[in-house]
């Protein structure tokens, strides 16, 4: 094999700042193997980007930056992306903000950087293309006849047919899909959504073994649900420390970037339930929620951050008393060492998203427990992760009462059942860390037979394997 190629919408940091969490860590040894390659977006958008990829040297791998001028961006980004897909894909149809420059913006960030990748990558190179945000780059690739092997993994969920549907370009989208070798998603949920969208849309046929015969051509399908270093979370859990130390009180922590996809007013509406029906629980245990900000130029993010604020003060108000704060509520990103040791201290792990592609807080929660003592995860149904962690105290985030009923079972949880249930979670995960699924997708992605040269020609319009200028 040649190098691999990693394509995402935002590259690591060029000096290896904040590389402590997340894809970086997963893909860096892979990375580092045969000299690999991150292309992603430059950190700064400017009026006169670059034709062609900024390369930068870091010891482990090279990165390569695609910069885009403001409009461009903000309407590829903040507009289709985050406006429409987003949405979209988390079932939020009612929150989709359609605009044509939104679209032409989309396709043709994919297509500028499909001609820059083309200029770059060998014949043997592998590519693996993240996220929602450049679903038409295989497309792109393939118009310039590209036949390198393109993996896709899409790190939030399939819809059901109806509601993708509901996007104007759905249509495009699946055919765009259909134009990777690999497509990988987080659960089995998201696989039966996506061959249910392909049957329906491009008359996709499934085969024996699972893959799709779409438009002549066998398209892979898999599920490979995303992980953490659970071991490295583990010990930064066990040697980290807070600043502050926390009050002595069993605690119920919340950890999520301020998104709407996440439940909080719905967490919040759980949390008043339990507080309203079990009195005796009053001062006794007190909510900390981190949520952090993120695509605040989003209108949708700016209403949920009111929403989250207006019903913490409620409830502080309502129940709150001079010497006890029922919900603390904190509006920014800690460090993961901080994190890790809070996860620790808590008691309950609130994890209660209304559609998740997997949730690593979930994870990381799991991680960070003291096997002697650990404390338990409430985790949503609709959570990616409710697929693998079973042993979880699994709720239904619309219903305050189920909410009320688990935070209540969390709490009195006999020590003997919250050390078998944390050890089979924990011993899932420590098999099923995030090298394991970087390497299980790059694996199956080697061994996608190398496709046809002839076919990707129909598209180009010119010989097989011969790069366009
Ligand atoms: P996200 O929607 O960002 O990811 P998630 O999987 O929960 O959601 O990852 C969030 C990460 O950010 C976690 O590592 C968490 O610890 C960290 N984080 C959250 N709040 C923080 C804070 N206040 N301070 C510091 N760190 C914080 C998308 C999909 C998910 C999918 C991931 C990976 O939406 O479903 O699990 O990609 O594929």
């Amino acid at each position: 094999m040649g190098r691999l190629v990693i394509v995402s919408n935002r590259a690591p940091s060029i000096d290896g700042t904040g590389d402590s969490g997340g894809l970086v860590v997963a893909l860096k040894d892979a990375l580092a193997k045969d000299g690999g390659l991150w292309i992603g977006g430059a950190p700064e958008q400017t009026d006169t980007p670059a034709p062609s990829l900024v390369f930068h040297h870091r010891p482990d791998f090279d990165i390569g930056l695609f910069e885009l001028e403001p409009q461009l961006y903000r309407d590829y980004y903040l507009g289709y992306s985050n406006s429409l897909l987003w949405p979209a894909l988390h079932g939020r149809v009612d929150l989709i903000d359609v605009q044509p420059r939104y679209a032409a913006a989309y396709s043709e960030v994919s297509r500028r950087l499909a001609r820059m990748i083309f200029e770059t990558v060998r014949a043997d190179d592998v590519i693996w293309v993240h996220d929602y945000q450049l679903i038409p780059l295989a497309h792109e690739l393939r118009a310039l006849g590209c036949g390198n092997r393109i993996g896709f993994f899409l790190h939030i969920p399939v819809p059901g047919l109806e509601t993708f549907k509901a996007i104007p370009e759905w249509r495009d989208l699946a055919a765009w899909l259909a134009e990777y070798d690999l497509i990988g998603v987080q659960t089995q949920r998201d696989l039966a959504h996506l061959i249910n969208i392909f049957r329906h849309t491009l008359r996709g046929e499934l085969r024996y073994n699972g893959n799709m015969g779409i438009n002549g051509r066998e398209v892979v399908l898999g599920c490979f649900p995303i992980s953490i270093n659970v071991e490295g979370f583990r010990r930064l859990a066990e040697e980290g420390s807070v600043g502050t130390p926390p009050p002595p009180l069993p605690r119920l922590i919340g950890v999520d970037r301020l998104d709407y996809s996440k439940g909080l007013p719905q967490r919040l509406a759980g949390y008043e339930t339990f507080l309203s029906q079990y009195p005796r629980f009053r001062g006794q245990v007190s909510l900390l929620q981190i949520a952090p900000p993120t695509r605040d130029d989003v209108e949708a993010y700016r209403d949920i951050r009111e929403e989250l604020e207006l019903r913490a003060g409620h409830i502080n108000g309502l129940y709150g008393t001079v010497d006890w704060t029922p919900v603390q509520y904190i509006h920014r990103a800690l460090p993961r060492d901080e994190l890790a040791v809070l996860f620790r201290l808590s008691r309950v792990g609130l994890v209660t998203p209304l559609f998740d592609g997997m949730n690593l807080v979930a994870k990381e929660y799991v991680a960070a427990q003291d096997e002697t003592d650990p404390g338990v995860l409430i985790l949503s149904q609709f959570a990616g992760a409710a697929e693998e962690m079973p042993q979880a105290l699994i709720v239904n985030p619309h219903d305050p009462q189920d909410m009320a009923e688990a935070t209540r079972t969390a709490l009195e949880m006999p020590l003997a059942e919250r050390i078998a249930r944390h050890a089979a979670l924990y011993d899932y995960l420590a098999n099923h860390d995030v090298e394991y699924w970087s390497a299980s997708f790059l694996k199956r992605l080697l061994a996608v037979e190398t496709i046809d040269l002839h076919w990707i020609s129909r598209y180009a319009g010119q010989q097989p394997g011969v790069k366009a200028s």
